[in-house]
């Protein structure tokens, strides 16, 4: 052991008896782990001073990222790695008998989203972090996080996910610096000294309260914030009920106001328009907008600068209220006129648009809207009103219709910059979502491929690969990914190539250990592992896999000695709770399982596996154990996809379909080393109003067996279990195109059968694909952000 070593075993001891009153023989896992992030704490929070210092000195423009999630999983090993500091904090730990990895499973996952939206807005701030950018995240301090998934008999079941019942050893309350925000009341209009001003009254409001966490970039001591904010009542106890015997009611303002942070909404497809999504948005951006201006005031500089200094971006429309709010800010507060605050607010703010479909996007009843935020309502209003003006033709355009107020437009006409999220999804907003925009406002229009945190997606979740990685083209690509592509000179290297083997071998080992334990479920390791895991929704098309899988299952049951390698398919993912039809594609996927896992007809040549309750931790355990990515969306559904590159930069091969990034990740790997199969884009188009999805159930055999398996009884006893599904593609006439690409997905997953068999090639193909998985580190992508929307330095 190093002396650096011993330092670190000394001052851990001292952590758990100072932070914890522990000694090392009576300390729990709880107080072990805690000791550890107290002293982590100790290094962090020294760079996290001086980072702040440098930005107020150098007076360097800062970013703000608000989104409604971060989804920012572990936090422990990857402070510790970018710190510079694991090998050392686990030689010393293991000396002391504690196992950093057992610590680490004890952590909480910090699962404040729903999927790829949330996992972005981490892996943007792991990357701001790590390429000096000054950029911070914005967010709200859910109290339950994304729901746990349990399975019970097939069906998912959600329970809450109280992740704070440890205590947050990460984050830092400033009490000190609460933020008032006001709902509800009226606006009182006057003139003060000839001008006209707005008075909110009557009006009920809770205290916005940040809890900061730090940030730390990789080995640069760098460290930038996430500041989430959560409620307090203003008046929790009211005694005057409460001596009347008013119990309850006395503490009733309490619960209504924390309400607000109680619970992200698990729902990533489909806006309800309820009122109290509506109040967390405004208690985001009221509380986020108000301590930047605060902060910037503190600071000495004039707010007519401001969008000179500062940066907001919004992480899709649910932060849109931050456009209205500056407005606010910069005229009822602080007494500009409006084309000068209009100026200013248009020039901080950014958007990015994540999804085209149409039940997602984001629209407010006015009626509901005007009550609850008076003052609010009255500038988007006259931001309506003067677009209208300015504009002949807004029927498509306009912000207020319909009695709505529609977020995507108010988000386009306040800022000046919206991107979307992969070249083929920004191509079809400017064609086609939002054309009518696009020729009123050509330039703001932009692509931003999106990008993954490749330290937390290669170097943390598979160090066996990084290991080999750095041993063969050197450590470069730690802070400079594209160099990753150094590795393609070894693609016909058979030494590297068996290591390579040896790597997989290993984590699939690990991935099949984790498998018997958690689903009792005995899977080849020597298998295919082929992975789809994500949110399950219909567009994905989880069901044009298990129908494959259920397809194999009748062809092996029609040739016992069918040629194939064996191949397990290893499911993940949660629906949202009202989704009633994600929620049958669970118990679809189970109930097959179940099916073959059990016949002893297939011998064994494959397996089903649902992993339950799919997280960012599980994700970085399933990942690097895959051969065969599933990413097979009805084209032009998925924006752009992020576990698509996750993958790739693990080495697995994807089968794909060409929408969002895959189209992407097809060009960077060349079509010869991932497997691409289904419509393209313009055939959607085409298609649309003269495709009839009978003409394929009734002339494609495989395909009306495996349909009909849904509801004759050969899946399950209950005949009408699956009935939903399958009349859902009968009558809706296959709106996701699943029997149309049927065909054509079989014999992609074919040519995978007959791929893999070629282990040399195989390995090939895996060797190009993480050498060209580089351009898809979200560092690539923030330095884009960072030149050509905010304007802000980075390394
Ligand atoms: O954003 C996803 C897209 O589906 C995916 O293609 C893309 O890669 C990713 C990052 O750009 N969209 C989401 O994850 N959306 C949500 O999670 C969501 C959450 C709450 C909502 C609506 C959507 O109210």
């Amino acid at each position: 052991m190093n002396i650096i070593e011993n330092e670190f075993k000394q001052s851990y001891i001292r952590s758990l008896k100072i932070t914890r009153g522990k000694s090392l023989c009576n300390a729990t896992t709880l107080d072990k782990y805690l000791a550890l992030c107290n002293l982590i704490r100790e290094y962090i929070f020294e760079n996290w001073v001086k980072t702040n210092e440098i930005y107020e000195e150098n007076s360097e423009k800062q970013v703000y990222y608000f989104s409604m999630e971060f989804l920012m999983g572990k936090l422990l090993v990857s402070n510790l790695i970018n710190l510079g500091i694991k090998d050392i904090c686990e030689n010393a730990l293991k000396e002391l008998n504690i196992s950093l990895n057992e610590l680490e499973e004890f952590e909480d996952d910090m699962g404040l989203g729903n999927g790829g939206l949330g996992r972005l807005a981490a892996c943007f701030l792991d990357s701001m972090a790590s390429i000096d950018v000054p950029g911070h995240g914005i967010g709200i301090r859910y109290n339950y996080g994304f729901f746990k998934q349990k399975i019970v008999n097939g069906y998912q079941i959600e329970h809450p996910d109280y992740w704070l019942e440890k205590e947050n050893p990460w984050e830092v309350k400033r009490q000190d610096e609460a933020i008032r925000v006001k709902f509800y009341g009226n606006v009182k209009m006057e003139y003060k000294d000839n001008k006209l001003v707005f008075i909110h009254q009557d009006y009920e409001s809770v205290l916005a309260i940040p809890y900061d966490v730090p940030i730390v970039g990789y080995k640069n001591n760098k460290v930038n914030t996430l500041r989430l904010w959560s409620v307090k009542a203003e008046d929790e106890f009211d005694y005057h009920m409460f001596s009347r015997g008013e119990y309850h009611r006395a503490v009733e303002n309490k619960l209504n106001a924390e309400a607000i942070c109680n619970t992200l909404y698990p729902d990533d497809s489909h806006e309800k328009g309820k009122l109290l999504r509506l109040k967390q948005e405004y208690f985001l951006v009221c509380a986020g907008v108000k301590s930047i201006v605060n902060q910037y005031k503190k600071l000495g500089k004039d707010l007519t600068q401001f969008h000179k200094h500062i940066a907001i971006h919004i992480n899709d429309t649910h932060p849109s209220l931050a456009i209205p709010e500056l407005m606010r800010i910069l005229i009822d507060e602080e007494g500009l006129g409006w084309d000068q605050a209009w100026e200013i607010t248009k020039n901080t703010i950014s958007y990015t648009n994540h999804t085209i479909m149409s039940e997602a996007l984001e629209k407010w009843d006015i009626n509901l809207f005007k009550k609850l935020l008076p003052r609010i309502f009255m500038i988007i209003e006259e931001i309506d009103r003067r677009f209208r003006q300015e504009i002949k033709n807004t029927k498509n355009t306009s912000i207020i219709s319909d009695n709505n107020i529609k977020m995507a437009n108010l988000s386009i006409i306040g800022s000046h910059s919206v991107n979307g999220v992969a070249q083929l999804h920004t191509e079809i907003l400017k064609k086609k979502e939002l054309k009518d925009f696009y020729i009123i406002y050509p330039n703001k229009f932009n692509n931003k491929t999106n990008g993954i945190a490749h330290r937390r997606w290669l170097l943390k979740c598979n160090p066996l690969l990084a290991d080999l990685i750095s041993q063969t083209i050197g450590t470069e690509w730690i802070c400079d990914p594209i160099r990753l592509v150094d590795l393609a000179k070894f693609k016909k290297d058979s030494y590297i190539k068996e290591k390579l083997d040896l790597v997989k071998r290993n984590n699939k080992l690990n991935l099949s250990k984790l498998i018997s334990r958690k689903n009792s479920i005995n899977i080849d390791p020597d298998s295919i592992f082929d992975v789809q895991i994500k949110r399950i929704h219909e567009y994905k098309r989880q069901t044009l896999n298990i129908f494959n899988v259920i397809h194999l299952y009748n062809t092996i049951l029609e040739n016992p000695n069918l040629d194939i390698h064996p191949r397990t398919f290893i499911f993940s993912g949660k629906a949202a709770p009202g989704y009633f039809m994600a929620k049958k594609i669970i118990k679809l996927i189970n109930t097959v399982a179940d099916k073959i896992n059990n016949d002893k007809r297939v011998k064994d040549k494959i397996k089903v596996v649902f992993m339950e309750d799919y997280s960012v931790s599980l994700a970085e355990k399933i990942i690097p154990a895959c051969d065969v990515s599933e990413q097979i969306s009805t084209t032009t559904k998925e924006a752009s996809g992020t576990g698509n590159m996750k993958f790739m930069m693990n080495g697995a091969i994807t089968i794909a379909t060409l929408d969002g990034a895959n189209i992407e990740i097809a060009k960077a790997v060349g079509e010869d080393n991932i497997v691409l199969f289904g419509i393209r884009a313009k055939e959607f188009y085409d298609l649309q109003g003269s495709y009839n999805c009978l003409d394929i159930y009734n002339n494609d055999l495989r395909v009306k067996k495996v349909l009909d398996s849904l509801v004759n009884g050969f899946l399950t006893q209950d005949h009408l279990e699956f009935e939903p599904l399958y009349s859902s593609i009968i009558k809706n006439n296959d709106q996701y195109f699943i029997l149309k690409d049927f065909n054509s997905y079989i014999n992609a997953q074919n040519k995978i059968d007959k791929l893999y068999k070629n282990k040399d090639k195989w390995l090939e193909m895996a060797v190009v694909n993480i050498a060209h998985s580089g351009i898809f580190s979200s560092d690539n992508t923030i330095y884009e952000y960072a030149k050509e929307i905010w304007n802000v330095s980075c390394r």
